[in-house]
């Protein structure tokens, strides 16, 4: 298998995540690149120039970061991400959809900052920064944050947290939500959380 991937990137650092929970480092070739340049490597496997990409031993490609965590999933036979029954699969997507919609938030924040100044839409930021403090906070107030559980939704926030950290620290995202700042302290101890750190 291959992964098309960028260092910087929180989605692409959920399904590096993934890969290493799962135990598959050793069955995926690491290719990075930057979307940005829309390199031809990238674009012929998927064309709309975005990370992450997995191309699988058949050759068929699998995009969005859910999607493909679903895929490795199916390959390794183990416990599906998903539960297939309800009310845990209506819960289970609920959460994933959250936390995608976390990251969905500060990587606009973090887009609409690179463009040039006279470009830039002040009011579409403080936006998206409501969205993430609004997000946070429920997620503070509802979420079980179980330790004995990384799943994909876990894996989708660990992933968030750790982007706005990267980039979007001075939303001092921890103030207000010990919980949520406690159960990230533990879940960056992971090798995963580690071995995939942004720099
Ligand atoms: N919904 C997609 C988002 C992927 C995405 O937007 N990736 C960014 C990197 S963080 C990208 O490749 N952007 C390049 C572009 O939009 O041209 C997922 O979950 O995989």
């Amino acid at each position: 298998m291959r992964l098309f991937f960028n260092q910087t990137s929180p989605y692409a650092r959920k399904v590096r995540i993934a890969i290493h929970e799962l135990g598959l480092r050793d069955a995926v070739e690491f290719i990075e690149v930057d979307p940005w340049r829309e390199p031809h490597d990238l674009t012929e496997v998927n064309p709309l120039s975005k990370v992450p990409a997995l191309v699988l031993a058949d050759g068929s490609v699998v995009t969005e970061s859910d999607t493909i965590i679903q895929a490795l999933h199916s390959l390794t036979a183990g416990l599906q991400p998903i539960p297939d029954h309800e009310p845990e699969r209506r819960l289970s997507l609920a959460r994933v959809a959250l936390c995608q919609g976390l990251i969905d938030a500060s990587f606009i924040c973090v887009v609409e900052a690179r463009r040039p100044p006279e470009l830039r839409w002040a009011d579409w930021i403080t936006r998206q920064e409501r969205v993430i403090a609004r997000t946070l906070s429920s997620i503070e107030a509802r979420f079980a944050l179980d330790d004995r559980r990384f799943d994909i939704g876990d894996i989708g926030l660990a992933s968030g947290l750790g982007y706005l950290d990267f980039r979007n620290a001075h939303l001092s995202w921890r103030s207000g939500r010990p919980r949520l700042a406690e159960w990230f302290e533990r879940a960056e101890l992971r090798p995963s959380m580690i071995a995939t750190r942004p720099c």
